[in-house]
C-alpha cells in the first residue's frame, strides 16, 4: 500500500526528483500573486523550488541569487538553489501577464543552518 501510493506521488509530480532527500518547496503561481510569497531556506542546505502555474505563463526570477525560470501552465518548473549568503531576497514575475503583475512579486528568507559548524553526525 505504501509502495503503490509513493508511487502516485512520484507519478503525479512527473517524475522522481534528481536528488532524493533535498528538500523541494512548491510554490503556485497564478495573476498576480505566489502562493507562498515567502520562501524559507537555509544557507548552504540545496532546496529545489518548483513552480507551476493556475492561468498563463509567468516568471520567477531571484536576480539577488542568479535565479530564474519560466513557469508555464500544465508543467512544473524547477529550480535548484544552494543559498550563499544569509539575507532576504526579493523575487518577482518578470513574464508580463496583465494589470497587476508589477505587484507579483514575494521573498526567498535565508537564515544561518542550524547544522552550521557541525562536522556531521555519522
Ligand atoms: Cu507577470
Amino acid at each position: 500500500m505504501r509502495l503503490a501510493a509513493l508511487l502516485i506521488a512520484l507519478l503525479a509530480a512527473g517524475g522522481p526528483p534528481e536528488n532524493p532527500g533535498e528538500r523541494v518547496v512548491h510554490v503556485v503561481a497564478r495573476k498576480f500573486a505566489y502562493s507562498p510569497d515567502v520562501i524559507q531556506l537555509q544557507l548552504g542546505v540545496p532546496a529545489i523550488i518548483e513552480l507551476t502555474s493556475l492561468d498563463r505563463d509567468h516568471g520567477f526570477s531571484v536576480p539577488e541569487l542568479g535565479l530564474r525560470i519560466d513557469v508555464e501552465p500544465g508543467k512544473t518548473a524547477r529550480v535548484r538553489v544552494v543559498p550563499g549568503k544569509v539575507g532576504t531576497f526579493e523575487f518577482h514575475c518578470d513574464v508580463f501577464c496583465g494589470s497587476g503583475h508589477e505587484e507579483m512579486a514575494g521573498r526567498i528568507v535565508v537564515s544561518a543552518s542550524a547544522a552550521m559548524g557541525g562536522s556531521g553526525g555519522r
